[in-house]
């Protein structure tokens, strides 16, 4: 058995989730926050099969979808400094960070 861990965009959520249940597939949805961006994100546990490990990388790949992000850099914390301009960077966020982790056991009482 595998636990599937998915760090996907919020908006990507709801979508995933449905096609997750349609597939039926069950899953769990936590609140998360990236560490980079400082922006809420969710984060998907699904536990499964090991050989259903690939239809559900699949269904995310379909649900979750990239987008661009702009990023103002912080100021130095060591005051104004002449050479920092604010420009905003762009990044490229998801479609989604996927963990596949072995199961020792699952145990529901
Ligand atoms: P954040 O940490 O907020 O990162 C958002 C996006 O910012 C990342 O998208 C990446 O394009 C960029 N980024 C992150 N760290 C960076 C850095 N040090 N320098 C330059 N750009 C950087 P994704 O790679 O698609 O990641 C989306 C979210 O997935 C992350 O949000 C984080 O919550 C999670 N994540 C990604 N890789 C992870 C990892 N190795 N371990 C744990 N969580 C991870």
């Amino acid at each position: 058995m595998k636990l599937i861990m998915a760090i996907v965009q919020d908006k990507d959520a709801p979508r995933l989730v449905d096609a997750l249940v349609e597939k039926g597939f069950r899953s769990t949805k936590l609140a998360s926050t990236g560490g980079f961006l400082r922006e809420g994100n969710t984060t998907l546990f699904v536990g499964t099969e090991d050989h259903q490990v690939s239809t559900v990388i699949n269904v995310i790949k379909r649900t979750c979808r990239a987008r661009e992000q702009l990023v103002t850099p912080l100021a130095p914390v060591s005051g104004p400094s002449d050479s920092y301009v604010p420009y905003p960077v762009e990044v490229q966020v998801g479609g989604a960070t996927i963990f596949v982790l072995p199961v020792e056991s699952l145990e529901k009482v």
